[in-house]
């Protein structure tokens, strides 16, 4: 198939693509404190999201590639960009979206990077480039501090008052609401500036052991917290015990643990932890996803190139464009990045063998071009997978 009919069939036909109307669950999307090997998505960076569907395994949605594609070069020194770290993440779609598209996910980073606090609330904007949601500073204020460390480490918007909950990575003294431990929960309204206590590290404590039927030892940290969308119910994760720190909880019947999105599952072969939660809505099936082996080739170096959650057998075709924008299009996926039609397009010849193998993956190369005397250094690039899933998350490259 052509890249021209393959964009055709995606762009005038949505229709024809899986939906998420299906009987599918609410997945979770979800990222891990330190880079950890995968039992088949490689090795998952502290930046990259995962997604899973209750009673599924997980699989990587978002990997660091397709941040970078859309942070692009934010300190100048050539080399496209991502969040050092994520460490906390809340969707805030509008209740008629199924599901959550890039664009409406708030995160956190880990630490301070490109100008951007790590207590800051940061968002991608449909261009790419992150920008800040809230300051750190107007949290800091909300809590009537001034000085000290100030690391958010779990976001979730309660949409029904606009309240942005948080917690914190270390407690914090002296704040207009008392002490607070960093597995405390803070409600803030951003217009009022009212503050309140969600929840207190002891409440956690206490659903994490009704939940698990014993007492586990102390829960250290709260790390990632979620309204479920269909109930509003708040759910959790907590930083111990090590057996029970990728568990979902959550604080219905008194504390139970999220039924499918239990530890085991998440299909990691090492130790892991999470650090962000936040739920992403319904698709029929895993992202595509696309990752290179350098952001920064050399003209005339071959890239690795990997595709992975194809349908097995399946076709693929690629493009390159010079710019990316991020289209609210309900062909699956947490975002679809499809080039700017007035920068123009080309086809990405694969080297080699252009089909995904029985498992869905794809492992190629690509020869990156000597740019010509102006062209452009920059390329955007993504797969089609002409007989499922649409689209890949991007990838963005700048050719030394
Ligand atoms: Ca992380
Ligand atoms: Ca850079
Ligand atoms: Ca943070
Ligand atoms: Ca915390």
């Amino acid at each position: 198939m052509t890249l021209t009919l393959a964009l055709s069939l995606l762009l005038s036909a949505p229709a024809a693509w899986p939906q998420a109307t299906g009987p599918f669950p609410e997945a979770v999307l979800v990222s891990i404190t330190r880079d950890a090997a995968h039992g088949h998505d490689g090795v998952v960076g502290d930046a990259a999201l995962l997604r899973r569907e209750p009673g599924s395994l997980g699989h990587r949605a978002w990997p660091e590639d397709a941040w970078a594609a859309l942070f692009g070069d934010l300190d100048g020194d050539g080399v496209p960009d991502l969040p050092d770290g994520v460490d906390a993440l809340t969707e805030v779609r509008r209740p008629w979206q199924e599901q959550a598209w890039m664009t409406d996910l708030w995160f956190s980073m880990d630490r301070d990077a490109f100008g951007f606090s790590d207590g800051d609330v940061l968002r991608l904007t449909p261009a790419g480039p992150p920008e800040v949601v809230h300051r750190e500073d107007e949290l800091r204020a909300a809590l009537g501090l001034s000085g000290g460390t100030f690391d958010v480490d779990a976001l979730a918007l309660r949409k029904d008052d606009g309240a942005l909950c948080f917690s914190l990575r270390d407690g914090a003294t002296g704040t207009v609401l008392g002490d607070l431990a960093d597995g405390d929960v803070v409600a803030w309204l951003p217009d009022s500036g009212e503050v309140t206590i969600l929840a207190r590290e002891a409440d956690f404590q206490a659903w994490v052991e009704h939940a698990l039927g014993r007492s586990p030892g102390p829960i250290g940290d709260v790390k990632g917290i979620a309204f479920r969308p269909a109930d509003g119910a708040l759910c959790f994760t907590v930083q111990a015990p090590s057996d029970q720190d990728a568990t979902v909880f959550t604080n219905l019947g008194g504390g139970e643990v999220v039924a499918g999105l239990e530890e085991a599952g998440w299909g990691f072969r090492d130790a892991f932890e999470l650090d962000a939660l936040t739920f992403a809505g319904a698709q029929e099936g895993p992202t595509l996803t696309l990752t290179v082996s350098d952001r920064n080739p050399a003209a005339g170096e071959v890239l690795r190139v990997t595709v992975r959650h194809a349908t097995p057998g399946a076709q693929l075709t690629g493009w390159m464009s010079p710019r990316a924008r991020v289209r609210r299009l309900a062909l699956g996926g947490i975002g679809w990045v499809l080039p700017d039609a007035g920068a123009g397009f080309r086809p990405w010849p694969f080297a080699g063998d252009d089909f995904a193998d029985e498992e869905g993956e794809f492992h190629g190369s690509l020869k990156v071009d000597v740019p010509g005397p102006g062209a452009t250094r920059e390329w955007v690039l993504q797969v089609v997978d002409v007989d499922g899933y649409g689209l890949s998350t991007p990838v963005r490259i700048h050719v030394r």
